[in-house]
């Protein structure tokens, strides 16, 4: 058979561009990826990293097939059978010995844009029986997700910036143009961000670094970083003070005005101003401009976060904008509305659950179920956890070593684990010091539903993912790995454990509708796995087809046959009736949040002392986090880890560019190559996360070979959090520099 085209979404990154892709499926060859002009959402755009998607198929570096440690350390390949029941026998055993918690959990980001992984890991964790659950969450938006979780009564209803519609966005804290935007799905972004001043808006960025998003802004301000929290509480100040509150229709469901009015009278402009380095005066413009302008939107991502005061300043972006009447606004900041039904009106969800387990070393709770990823490294660890540390763990998706707080810690630990399972494509960092490691086949080896972005994209939509490639003989779908595992562990068929959820899911789904089950399932496509669990969720989502009811509404046929996305507008209002707190309200000052207002306070002089060195990150485009540098593409190029000095701080300690720098943190230090720039803010270096590629064991050539770096994290605090929710600092880390 010739090539042909296929048209699925690309899965690396929140943008999720819609890509066709010219492939001979008998030759299992991709001949062109490229963007798919006809996408209504996308509409063409792609970026560099699109090529991953081909990259990671052709890489001779992924593995394929089950791999288990050996005696002497070398790995064996080992049948699927082997590898479930050896992995189900150790776990179970361990468990026996040592109680179910002996075993941790980590969940790393790709798992968000692989719809087997989201449906099917909630098998896994049942299965595993363990409270001791981390995530990439508590190094990420977890600040973001608590502040929506107590506002607005669940996680997952996410402000999103309306950009084709608002006429100034005041962007904190996050790097679009590099990122491609983030809880901000918006393909094509650049254009995007470059098309409000075009119509006469302003685009403002408030970053540590003159960042690449601010290299298009019509301004940008240097802020001191971990600073945002002052810095939105002086803008709430003079919004009372000037009397530009305007609260319109959510003055009928919103609770707290009067305290919040209260709480803000201590941060004045004048008195944040030599915390965040903003002067008295450009803050009073910007509350005044943001008050000017009839579809303002504030937008915070992972600099206002990973911060010192992460929950504070993620509620005071929610803050600004509700007093400034932005929420659920066109042009404002608004919430999308899921196809699949995660964000229709519903019963009120139960208040966050803190605990009821805890950590052994420091006695941190369970936050809606996660634990700080800043308690990863000491678990692990028998001097600070003892006994009750972890033995056992099970990793998906997730390269802890780089990506979490004290890298290096956790790579000793790691290596006294008495058993490991990871689930991932690559023998890196984290994966070398599991006893098994499960593949899963890559993207264009399955079907795909961009299910996570319908929370985050600035227009409502929906799009399939077609199979390219059928998986080789002996590999399998993320879905089947987690479903097998889990029917192992339980001594269960896979078969009847995932026939059993489609009668779950059924009863529920259709249960709302009021229509038959087994009327619904018999509809369904009975091939297994995610895809008729989305079919279902979709057809009883608000778009749907209803199972005959509406029947002009979504199918999954339909869906197919669009051979892209299918456009469902612009986001439109949806408050009150998505609210899923007591009684439909907003408490605008809950405890829970406004309980770190003293430590806020306290904390004030540490930003004023203009002295110390604060290192902060920096994404880069050709980059994944931790996990792309081992394609040849995506891997050319100057060596891109390097700690970016400003000139003032690089003369006080005597470097140039391209000089080696030590660089201390109060947990470790590394060695690093400077680049003298003035895109920084003096007092603050930055070194980008996800390299530290040389350890051995790793099967990385390319990696290795091109794009070593050092590893950020090494430096990264794990003492210190974001309290209210636990998340990790990995911005405004304390550092000191000298020459190497
Ligand atoms: N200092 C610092 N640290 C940071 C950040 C920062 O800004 N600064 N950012 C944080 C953020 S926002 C995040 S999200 C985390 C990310 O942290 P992680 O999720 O832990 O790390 P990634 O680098 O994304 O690693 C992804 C892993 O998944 C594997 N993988 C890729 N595709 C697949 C697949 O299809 N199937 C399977 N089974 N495995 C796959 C890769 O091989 C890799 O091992 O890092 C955090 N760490
Ligand atoms: N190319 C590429 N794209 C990616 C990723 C990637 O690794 N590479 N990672 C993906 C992931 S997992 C995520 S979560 C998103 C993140 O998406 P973004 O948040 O948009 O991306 P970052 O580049 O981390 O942007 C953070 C910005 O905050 C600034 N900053 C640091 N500290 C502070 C502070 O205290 N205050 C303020 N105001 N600013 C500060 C940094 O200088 C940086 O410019 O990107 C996603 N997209
Ligand atoms: S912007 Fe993101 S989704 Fe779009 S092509 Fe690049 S990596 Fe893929
Ligand atoms: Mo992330």
């Amino acid at each position: 058979m010739a090539a042909r085209w296929f048209h699925r979404s690309c899965s690396i990154c929140e943008a999720s561009c819609g890509l066709r892709v010219l492939a001979d499926r008998e030759e299992r060859r991709v001949l062109r990826i490229e963007g798919n002009p006809d996408d209504p959402i996308s509409q063409g755009h792609i970026c560099p990293k699109a090529t991953a998607m081909q990259g990671v198929f052709e890489d001779p570096d992924r593995l394929k097939k089950p791999i288990r440690k050996t005696a002497s350390g070398d790995w064996e390949e080992v049948s699927w059978d082997e590898a479930f029941d050896y992995a189900a026998t150790r776990i179970e055993a361990l468990q026996e010995q040592y109680g179910n918690d002996t075993l941790g959990v980590y969940i790393g980001n790709p798992s968000g844009f692989d719809v087997g992984c989201l449906l099917y890991n909630r098998f896994i964790l049942e299965s595993l029986r363990t409270p001791r659950m981390f995530s990439a969450a508590t190094m990420d938006h977890f600040p973001k997700l608590f502040t929506s979780r107590v506002l607005f009564g669940k996680g997952s209803i996410l402000p999103i910036p309306d950009l084709d519609r608002c006429d100034y966005f005041l962007c904190l804290g996050g790097n679009p143009i590099v990122s491609q935007g983030s809880i901000m799905s918006a393909p094509g972004v650049r254009k995007k961000l470059e098309a409000i001043s075009e119509r006469g808006g302003r685009f403002v960025v408030v970053d540590p670094r003159r960042s690449e998003s601010a290299k298009v802004a019509d301004e940008h301000l240097f802020i001191r970083p971990g600073s945002d929290a002052y810095f939105l509480f002086a803008l709430t100040n003079v919004i009372f003070e000037d009397g530009l509150v305007r609260l319109g229709r959510f003055e009928a469901f919103t609770d707290g005005i009067d305290k919040l009015r209260e709480l803000a009278t201590e941060f004045t402009p004048e008195s944040t101003a030599a915390a965040t380095g903003i002067g008295a005066e450009t803050t009073r413009r910007i509350a005044v401009e943001l008050a000017a302008h009839a579809n303002a939107c504030v937008y915070g991502r992972i600099g206002t976060c990973t911060v010192e005061f992460g929950t504070l300043a993620s509620w005071l972006v929610d803050v600004v904008n509700i007093l400034l009447g932005r929420y659920d606004e066109p042009g404002g900041m608004m919430f999308p509305r899921p196809a699949t039904g995660q964000h229709e009106p519903g019963n009120p969800m139960p208040p966050i659950a803190i605990g009821p387990y805890k950590t052994a070393a420091r006695g941190l709770p369970t936050i809606d179920g996660h634990l700080p990823s800043s308690a990863f490294a000491e678990e692990l660890d028998v001097a600070a956890a003892g006994e009750r540390r972890m033995r056992a763990l099970v990793i998906t998706c997730g390269n802890p070593v780089l990506s979490m707080p004290a890298g290096d810690r956790i790579s000793r630990g790691l290596e006294g684990l008495e058993f490991m399972v990871a689930i991932d494509i690559y023998l890196n960092e984290t994966t070398r010091h599991a006893d098994l490691i499960l593949p899963t086949a890559p993207q264009l080896e399955h079907e795909n539903f961009d299910f996570l972005c319908q929370s985050t994209a600035i227009r409502n939509h929906v799009r399939y993912s077609e199979q390219v490639f059928e998986p080789e003989p002996g590999e399998k779908r993320s879905w089947e790995v987690y479903l097998e595992l889990a029917a192992r562990l339980n001594g269960a068929d896979p078969q009847t454990f995932d026939e059993m959820s489609l009668i779950q899911n059924a009863t529920r789904f259709a249960g709302k509708l009021g229509l038959d089950v087994d009327h619904v399932i018999a509809q369904l496509d009975p091939t297994p796995g995610p895809m008729r669990l989305v079919e279902l969720q979709l057809r009883c989502g608000p778009y749907g087809d209803q199972f005959g009811m509406n029947p002009d509404g979504l199918n999954l046929e339909k869906l197919k046959a669009a051979r892209g996305a299918i456009d469902l507008g612009p986001l439109e209002s949806r408050f009150p009736d998505i609210l899923r707190t007591e009684g439909r309200r907003i408490a605008l000052t809950d405890p829970m949040i406004t309980c770190d207002i003293p430590r806020l306070l306290a904390s004030r002089p540490s930003y004023e002392n203009p002295d110390g060195l604060r290192l902060i990150g920096r994404r880069q485009a050709r980059g994944m986090n931790s996990w792309l540098h081992n394609l040849p593409n995506l891997a050319k190029g100057r060596m891109r880890c390097t700690l970016l000095v400003h000139p003032k701080d690089a003369d006080r300690h005597g470097l140039a560019s391209g000089d080696r720098a030590r660089v201390r943190s109060r947990v470790g230090q590394l060695e690093v190559d400077v680049e003298v720039s003035d895109e920084m803010m003096p007092g603050v270096v930055s070194l980008p996360h996800g390299f530290g590629h040389g350890s051995p064991g790793t099967r990385l050539g390319v990696a290795v070979e091109k794009q070593p770096g050092v590893n950020a994290n090494v430096l990264t605090d794990d003492l210190p959090l974001d309290v209210p929710s636990g998340t990790s600092i990995a911005n405004g880390i304390p550092v000191e520099i000298e020459a190497a």
